[in-house]
């Protein structure tokens, strides 16, 4: 492999653009995202009050992390170089809004944000100090067993890259049988763990070389020296244990992805090249055919007008069939929910009512508050429960319509192999899914016309207990309208979702086609340049 993949791309880039190659455009794009994102993420993870975020602080040269705080168990945070500093949460419904770096409690500790009330996913920090670890995301998790247990966007979204993992382990106690769990979970994921034995400082030299000798013991018997110990403290006087850490993990670390980063783009780019290639072949075949025969490629390569039509149809039907059966899927999900839920209420009206029996005008405005508070707060938590699953047809959809795309490729490859000689190979970029934002869940007002009649005239004494059985079936009414409701939502989401793919794809079919048909209108006198342009593309 001649030249770096960057050159590369830009030659490729400039004959996409000169012989109107739409079609690698999506390729080209897809190449340069990656060539963009060349973050390595190292996690730290590891039990509570370990010393984690006390040692990304450390890292920062600034407390921004909360240090002695019950984290919130699935919220995760990211931190790393940025040229100013500032922070961003990011939402489970998918959005985001930037914070002041001070206000990163208010989301990441249990106290501020009990049980992840605010849906947070993730919070994400940038820091100009951070240029020494420029390339690197570090993640201060809550612990694993959460991160991996709540599948959410966050951990989706880091898991994979997770290049080195650092388990935090205090030196009081050293290493027990959960520190060892967390290893072994870890080795799953990455080849890369290592221990970070916290807190040395609080130690006297002989004990300090006591503890590492039990805890390489330890490691020893289970991963025979595979898993590196970096002993650490953050107080004064400890520094050459981060030179330490940073000359032997984070630099190397940092090296090694890059390579191999780099080593994905150069497979990238020459595949790139590859098909820039192939179409610049079919464009030379059809210079050098007589021109009398030009019409007749067209139709033996890209096929009748019926036969894209029907290609067409396909993708439509890929699409509204998964529209069309949304619906009753989600319906189906959320049916499950309904006894459970109406449960959870009606024990709640149990223990709520008897301090609402002052008179009927009160019990029912209590009562619709009451109702309303809870169903909403029963729907998010379905809403987010679930997403996953209302995300899938909209997910298997586009797997399905990359497929056809890919199908319709190599067909294509065929018969230009019949036609001119030459294969055409080239290969279906994956729809970008966008996962759509979570429906927002709102209850309004719960009217009972025919009670609110009655009301104000008669003693409550005399009706407490046709009350509460009137209340206890609004209950199940509402719930099983608010969960009807639920399912219309994410339909409608799911279905704008499908459109857009239905589009897409579409459109990428007709692109194709029109790269093609104007490759193959090239004529004779283009060959010398198209022939040069191929040994251009050799070369780099
Ligand atoms: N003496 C000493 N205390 C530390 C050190 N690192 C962390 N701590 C203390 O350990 C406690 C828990 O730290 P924290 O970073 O919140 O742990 P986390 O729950 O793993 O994020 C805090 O009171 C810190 O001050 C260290 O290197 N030396
Ligand atoms: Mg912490």
């Amino acid at each position: 492999m001649k030249g770096s993949p960057i050159t590369l791309l830009e030659v490729a880039a400039e004959l996409c653009d000169r012989y109107q190659i739409a079609d690698l455009r999506y390729f080209l794009e897809s190449c340069r995202a990656f060539a963009r994102a060349e973050t390595l993420n190292v996690a730290v993870f590891g039990r509570f009050k370990a010393g984690k975020s006390s040692f990304l602080n450390h890292l920062l040269g600034e407390p921004l992390l909360p240090t002695g705080v019950i984290p919130v168990t699935s919220v995760i945070t990211g931190v790393e170089f940025g040229p100013k500093e500032r922070a961003e949460v990011r939402f489970l419904d998918g959005h985001a809004t930037p914070i002041s770096p001070t206000q990163i409690v208010d989301y990441v500790s249990e106290t501020a944000n009990p049980g992840n009330a605010k849906q947070v996913a993730s919070v994400h920090l940038e820091v100009p100090a951070m240029e020494r670890y420029r390339g690197i995301c570090f993640v201060d998790t809550p612990g694993l067993d959460s991160v991996f247990e709540h599948n959410t966007d966050a951990s989706t979204e880091w898991l994979p890259n997770t290049g080195l993992a650092l388990v935090a382990v205090g030196v009081d106690p050293p290493l027990s049988a959960h520190d060892v769990e967390l290893i072994r979970n870890l080795s799953r994921f990455t080849p890369n763990v290592s221990v970070l034995l916290t807190k040395v400082d609080t130690l006297a030299a002989d004990e300090r070389s006591q503890v590492e000798g039990f805890v390489h013991e330890q490691l020893g018997r289970y991963w025979n020296g595979s898993v590196p110990v970096f002993s650490y403290s953050i107080r004064p006087g400890f520094e050459y244990l981060r030179e330490q850490l940073d000359q032997r993990l984070l630099a190397r670390a940092r090296t090694g992805a890059g390579e191999e980063h780099a080593a994905i783009l150069r497979h990238k780019a020459a595949s790139l090249a590859a098909e820039c290639r192939g179409y610049l072949n079919i464009a030379l075949k059809s210079a050098e055919s007589a021109e009398s025969e030009r019409a007749q490629l067209r139709e033996r390569i890209v096929g009748q007008k019926e036969a894209l039509d029907d290609t067409r149809l396909t993708l439509r039907l890929v699409a509204r069939h998964a529209a069309a059966g949304a619906r009753s899927t989600f319906e189906e999900i959320l049916r499950r929910d309904e006894a459970p839920v109406c449960q959870r209420l009606l024990d709640g009206l149990e223990r709520e009512f008897p301090a609402w029996t002052r008179s009927l005008s009160v019990a029912m405005e209590r009562f619709d508050e009451w109702l309303r508070a809870g169903v909403t707060r029963e729907m998010a938590a379905l809403s987010l429960r679930h997403r996953g699953e209302f995300l899938e047809p909209g997910r298997r959809a586009s797997r399905q319509l990359s497929q056809s795309l890919q199908d319709f490729r190599n067909r294509l490859a065929k018969q230009t192999l019949e036609a001119l000689g030459v294969p055409l190979e080239t290969t279906q970029v994956e729809l970008a899914a966008q996962d759509p934002r979570s429906p927002d869940i709102r209850v309004g007002r719960i009217f009972d016309h025919n009670w609110e009649l009655v009301s104000l005239a008669v003693p409550m004494s005399l009706l407490q207990g046709t009350v509460k059985r009137h209340f206890e079936r609004r209950v199940a009414d509402v719930v099983f309208m608010n969960l009807s409701r639920l399912a219309s939502q994410w339909e409608e989401v799911v279905g704008a979702a499908l459109l857009t793919l239905e589009k897409d794809s579409i459109a990428r079919l007709d692109t194709l086609i029109a790269t093609i048909e104007k490759l193959i209108a090239s004529a004779g006198q283009d060959a010398p340049r198209i022939r040069e342009d191929l040994d251009r593309l050799e070369s780099v």
